[in-house]
């Protein structure tokens, strides 16, 4: 009802809105890979599905967000903070159980995947609090935010997660080094939005970046590129 009343009245979008533009792309390639994904996991082998089904739900639940936080951005003029949060609670440990899927194959428990997912869930909690809650603290509140960033880069490029990795071989150790460079340097944009954004020592990244803009483009990139690899993977092995 919400998203059918949003069609009939779309506030305006200024022609220099480089912000309202990268949520309405964001938006449009979230749904069509969504839907890319969705449509294409029944050809794929049984053991591949789960992980192509996650990857749908990771692009769709992105592209009902972008689609609220479009218009939120359009009506207020004003970061969509809380839908921003929202939307990468429920994301990014679904990109913690992609590395547990592909990783099952090699023996990977349930355990590791807990792990990630409580670390994601630290490390996005602690950065809510530094950008909507006490922002006077942001600096402490990011640095929290870092050190579980750390401990997630640790676990899958020399942790448990890259021994089950070298134990799978072949495409799974190939798609999971790629998962790992996403991660590393991919989510390594956040922080920079997130410095671009709050108060803090980095002040004088300010000016430089926008926050919205820094957060839309690593979105799209990692979201929709994670999936790919997956699928890349499933793919593969499927050819064999
Ligand atoms: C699809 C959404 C993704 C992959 C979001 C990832 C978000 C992060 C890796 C955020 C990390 C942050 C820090 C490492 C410190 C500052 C606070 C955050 C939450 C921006």
């Amino acid at each position: 009802m919400f998203l059918f009343t949003n069609f009939l009245s779309v506030a305006k979008l200024a022609n220099n809105d480089y912000v309202g533009f990268t949520f309405f792309v964001g938006s449009m390639a979230m749904m069509a890979a969504a839907a890319f994904f969705f449509l294409s996991m029944n050809s794929f082998d049984k053991k591949w599905r789960t992980s192509i089904l996650v990857s749908g739900l990771i692009t769709f639940i992105a592209a009902v967000h972008y689609w609220y936080m479009r218009e939120y951005w359009a009506s207020n003029a004003e970061s969509p903070t809380f839908f921003r949060y929202v939307d990468w609670v429920l994301t990014v440990p679904l990109m913690c159980v992609e590395f547990f899927l592909i990783l099952k194959v090699a023996g990977a428990k349930k355990s590791l995947m807990w792990r990630l997912i409580f670390l994601s869930v630290v490390m996005l909690v602690t950065g809510y609090f530094g950008e909507a809650v006490d922002r006077d603290n942001a600096s402490i509140w990011g640095l929290a935010s870092g050190i579980a960033y750390f401990v997630i880069v640790y676990d899958i490029w020399l942790g448990k997660a890259k021994k089950l990795a070298e134990a799978a071989g072949g495409s799974v150790l190939a798609a999971h080094k790629t998962l790992c460079w996403f991660v590393l340097v991919g989510w390594a944009i956040y922080p920079l939005g997130y410095m671009a954004g709050t108060p803090g020592w980095y002040d004088g990244l300010n000016g430089m970046f926008n926050m919205d803009i820094i957060y839309n483009i690593g979105d799209a990139v990692n979201k929709i590129g994670f999936g790919l690899v997956v699928y890349n993977l499933a793919v593969q092995s499927s050819e064999k």
